[in-house]
């Protein structure tokens, strides 16, 4: 069994975040909800414009070529772009509440997912949340001090709806089965995985908006829609682990099983719905050396990532710091439980055994 440890959800890309990257020893990156069109991007990119772009910040797809220099450029550094998780939400808004422009939405969503295909970028994340991830605090002091996000189940029942109307489950199933119906050939025939993550919280409903993908049923309804050995889940510890109890281990075992786990968002969580917060890896409610236990026994070839972790001091918004610290504990959870870490290409522990870049599904 070769488990990668990547870090995640880089929402812009430097040569520093690269240099980090390859300090830390990662297979590489996952890359969360990029827009491409945005300046930090274009430099990254070295997009020039010399006319000025006719729809610029209005686009609804991800380029093609975007998408293969943001690749190259991980590689020709020694990394994976191992995923891209979620598309900018102007690209899919309607796609989850039925708006007038639902199909055109479908249409270019599809179009991204070929361009990612033809890029040779094999994982696509994607959520159904409609008003996306509640904290009720996003700087309680953690341990130390450190800030970590909290949620209060309670609290939240007060916020106004989010949306002008009402949105309930069975509407939601709707929406999402002309979606997934529709994308899912696409993504077989472009060779690209489609990788779900749950509602963050799992709870039934919030601001006026229903939640679907919170429950082992909720996923098993998803799966029998769009049933696709190109159809799986981002396993999220965190949001599995907020549901509180056995939940977590049983899923992750059973879709391990069926084939469903395409990669897991790694961290730990201090309590469950209704109240929880975040907080460091090596502390929290979930049994991590159990997670790990459950991969090695259902021969988990994949990769991990960091996804939220607590700030430190003197960290950066993107947490570099929290990132460092959750990252080698991964390494070093995964290595002393006798599992081989894969390295990354071109880095001195990886001579002799490489392998391809390009894994296709
Ligand atoms: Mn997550």
């Amino acid at each position: 069994m070769s488990i990668r440890v990547a870090v995640g959800q880089f929402k812009e890309l430097t040569a520093d975040d690269i240099s980090f990257c390859r300090q830390l020893g990662v297979s590489g990156i996952t890359v969360n909800r990029p827009d491409f069109d945005a300046p930090s991007w274009r430099a990254f990119l070295n997009k020039h414009y010399p006319y000025g772009p006719a729809d610029f910040n209005q686009s609804e797809t991800w380029d093609f070529m975007d998408l293969v220099n943001l690749r190259l450029r991980l590689e020709e550094n020694g990394l994976r772009l191992e995923a891209i998780e979620n598309v900018p939400y102007r690209f899919i808004d309607q796609i989850l509440t039925g708006g007038p422009q639902q199909d055109r939405q479908i249409d270019n969503y599809c179009e991204t997912v070929r361009n990612l295909g033809r890029a040779g970028i094999g994982t696509l994340g994607y959520h159904f949340a409609p008003n996306l991830v509640w904290r009720t605090s996003t700087s309680r002091p953690g341990r130390g001090g450190a800030g970590v996000s909290a949620f209060d189940l309670e609290q939240a029942r007060q916020a106004p709806p989010t949306h002008k109307r009402m949105i309930d489950e069975s509407e939601l199933w709707g929406h999402y089965a002309k979606f997934i119906t529709r994308v899912l050939p696409v993504a077989e025939e472009a060779g690209v995985l489609l990788s779900l993550h749950p509602d963050d919280p799992p709870v039934p409903t919030l601001g006026g908006v229903d939640r679907i993908m919170n429950s082992i049923a909720g996923y098993e309804k998803a799966f029998a829609i769009g049933n696709s050995p190109n159809h799986g889940m981002t396993f999220c510890v965190g949001t599995w682990g907020q549901m509180g109890g056995e939940i977590i281990y049983d899923a992750l075992g059973k879709f391990l099983r069926e084939k469903r786990v395409f990669y897991l968002h790694f961290r730990n969580i201090d309590g469950a719905v209704p109240t929880f917060s975040e907080c460091f890896i090596d502390e929290g409610d979930v049994d991590v050396t159990r997670i790990v236990q459950i991969l090695q026994s259902n021969s988990y070839d994949g990769f991990v990532i960091d996804d939220h972790v607590p700030q430190m001091v003197h960290d950066t918004p993107w947490g570099h710091r929290g990132r460092a610290f959750s990252t080698g504990f991964l390494k070093g959870l995964i290595r002393g439980m006798g599992a081989d870490i894969a390295y990354p290409v071109g880095s001195v522990a990886s001579s002799g055994r490489q392998e391809s870049l390009h894994p296709r599904p």
